[in-house]
């Protein structure tokens, strides 16, 4: 039987992180978890580690799609959060970023990561945010950096 697990270390990996500032209060949680990730569990360099804000949700499946595109990562973290509050906005925001972010994931054979919140209040975001339910960004980290390996796995 062969068994294709990935380990988290990835010391070598180029990673980029694509972070909205829409609703950066948050958003700047996501990405503190996620760097801490990436070197603290990952090992991974400082000046490997690139990080590009943009607007809004909506903007980070073409950002990703760029970089994907780009052949310079081994994988993209996604971060960003979307609140529902009382717009049917939220519908679009966040369908249009999971679905592109996807398409995209599978288009380039590239792990990426999604690390967006997508709650119907404030409060929910904060608790995903490293508080009580721990942080989206840092599991979206090493969610890449496992899929880095496991991918490499399949490869070889
Ligand atoms: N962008 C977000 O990242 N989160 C949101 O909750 C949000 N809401 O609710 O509107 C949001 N809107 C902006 C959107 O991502 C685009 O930047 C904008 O529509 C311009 O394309």
């Amino acid at each position: 039987m062969n068994v294709i697990e990935g380990v988290v270390a990835a010391s070598n990996a180029r990673i980029a992180i694509a972070i909205a500032r829409f609703n950066h209060f948050i958003n700047n949680n996501l990405l503190k978890g996620a760097i801490d990730v990436l070197k603290r569990i990952g090992q991974v360099k400082d000046e490997n580690i690139t990080v590009v804000w943009v607007p809004g949700a909506y903007e980070l499946p073409l950002t990703v799609c760029l970089l994907a595109s780009s052949q310079k990562y081994d994988a993209i973290v996604a971060l960003g959060t979307v609140i529902r509050g009382s717009t049917a906005h939220f519908e679009f925001v966040a369908g249009e970023c999971s679905s592109g972010l996807s398409a995209i994931s599978i288009n380039s054979a590239l792990p990426i990561a999604f690390g967006v919140l997508t709650t119907e209040n404030i409060e929910q975001a904060i608790e995903r945010a490293g508080t009580k339910a721990g942080n989206k960004g840092a599991e979206a980290a090493l969610t890449a950096l496992e899929m880095i390996n496991v991918l490499e796995a399949i490869k070889a």
